[in-house]
């Protein structure tokens, strides 16, 4: 930091303002990526366009987000092609979902099962600004210290405030169930649904608004941004939805999607 950096921030620190916030930008301590360079992001806006949750592209007519972000299926549109939420780019699509399916176990006391599926009135079109993202395979486990990354148009400071216009994004590394489960961070509310991100210092993490959005491991949506302690916080990485615990439960509700449509 530099001299000017630094003096602004013992103001802040006066203010009660978090300093690492400004110093870092913003998703927490991330920054924006070049425009569209995120093309398999969503986001799940109310019919009145406000920015409600993130969401993922797994093909053109199905999106995985988080079973929490479910605020009804009438009062829900899914844009994609979008990077800020109050410009018209010319390059987002709107399209009303057809049904959600949330996860039949899904524990909002708990947060475990905290997936869920939407499958959409039409199909996006994929183009340069819009493309989905491949899911990883059943069971597949993402190493402690895999860099992965974290986007979303969600909160950019921990105290909340303002939604972001445009997309933000940070790299994080994948933190061990076991260190995460630790009586220094979550004792034992970390379920072998979830996987942990975040550095154990903080400064870097998801925060509200980027729920329900992807973190991206190896090209793969390993996790579905789903809850933590606060944001940002030392010893406290965000939770994320473990994807790969649900592929078999995914393909198997797609699949039956279609087989029934086909019945009738
Ligand atoms: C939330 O409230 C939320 N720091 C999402 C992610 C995190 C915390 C809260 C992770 O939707």
């Amino acid at each position: 930091m530099d001299l000017p950096s630094f003096l602004l921030c013992i103001l802040l620190e006066v203010l009660a303002i978090n300093c690492q916030d400004v110093a870092q930008g913003r998703i927490v301590g991330g920054y924006a990526p070049v425009p569209h360079s995120i093309k398999y992001i969503v986001s799940i806006q109310t019919t009145e366009r406000q920015h409600v949750c993130g969401g993922s592209l797994i093909n053109k007519y199905w999106v995985i987000t988080a079973a929490h972000c479910n605020v009804g299926i009438n009062k829900m549109m899914i844009v994609a092609g979008d990077y800020s939420l109050i410009i018209y780019e010319g390059t987002e699509q709107e399209i009303l979902p057809q049904l959600l399916v949330p996860h039949p176990e899904y524990n909002s006391t708990t947060n475990n099962n905290d997936i869920m599926l939407i499958k959409l009135k039409a199909p996006v079109y994929l183009n340069s600004y819009i493309s989905i993202i491949l899911l990883p395979r059943q069971g597949a486990s993402i190493l402690e210290g895999r860099v992965c990354r974290v986007s979303g148009w969600g909160y950019t400071s921990p105290s909340g405030g303002q939604i972001p216009s445009t997309l933000r994004t940070v790299k994080l590394p994948i933190v061990s169930t076991e260190k995460c489960n630790s009586s220094e961070s979550f004792g034992g509310l970390i379920t072998e649904n979830m996987v942990c991100a975040g550095y154990s210092a903080g400064g870097m993490d998801a925060c509200q608004g980027d729920s329900g959005g992807p973190l991206v491991c190896e090209g793969r949506v390993y996790g579905v941004v789903s809850w933590g302690r606060g944001c940002a916080d030392a010893q406290f990485p965000g939770v994320y939805t473990a994807v790969s615990k649900y592929r078999r439960w995914i393909d198997n509700t797609i699949f039956s999607f279609y087989s029934r449509c086909n019945k009738i």
